[in-house]
């Protein structure tokens, strides 16, 4: 792998200590959006992984979404049993230690407890961010869930 930014390589640490042989890709191409990761990689924007950060009571959680999903605030909420808003993205950046645009779904400044959209368990390939709205890993719904131990809910508005 050549170059990566130190935030993808802070990823890809990651993903080699739990046991992960994933090879990020850094792009050319904006990958910052789910629409644009989709068209970088050439997949559905349904198999984009949306890695959202949400805040319940005080508690920042991770949400992986499907990229052609609006995560409903009312499920969340009923889910978490506390009133949910939107992360600013400062308070993103402390919970994740990563920028909005390029928020991985591990590797995080602290863990932090993950939702995962069920939606996404119905594709064989799934692309998520690697640390930069630049950086893409390839992975599955079987590989998401072992590597961030997250809960599968329906969440999609
Ligand atoms: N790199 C792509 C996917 S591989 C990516 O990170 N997509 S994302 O959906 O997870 O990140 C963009 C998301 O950041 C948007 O869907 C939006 O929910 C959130 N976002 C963008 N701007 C703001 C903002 N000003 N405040 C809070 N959240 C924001």
């Amino acid at each position: 792998m050549k170059n990566l930014s130190r935030a993808a390589r802070r990823v890809e640490a990651a993903l080699r200590e739990r046991g992960f042989e994933v090879t990020i890709q850094e792009l050319s191409q904006s990958t910052r959006t789910a629409r644009e990761a989709a068209e970088a990689v050439g997949v559905s924007v349904g198999q984009i992984v949306k890695s959202l950060v949400f805040v319940a009571g005080e508690e920042p959680v991770l949400v992986c979404a499907s990229g052609a999903n609006r995560v409903s605030l009312e499920k969340l909420a009923e889910l978490l049993g506390r009133p949910v808003r939107k992360a600013s993205p400062e308070e993103v950046r402390e919970a994740t230690g990563f920028a909005i645009g390029g928020v991985p779904p591990l590797g995080h400044a602290r863990p932090l407890r993950t939702l995962i959209d069920r939606d996404l368990l119905q594709y064989d390939e799934i692309w998520a961010a690697a640390g930069t709205p630049y950086a893409v890993f390839r992975t599955a719904p079987a590989q998401l869930l072992a590597m961030t131990r997250g809960e599968v809910v329906d969440l999609a508005e």
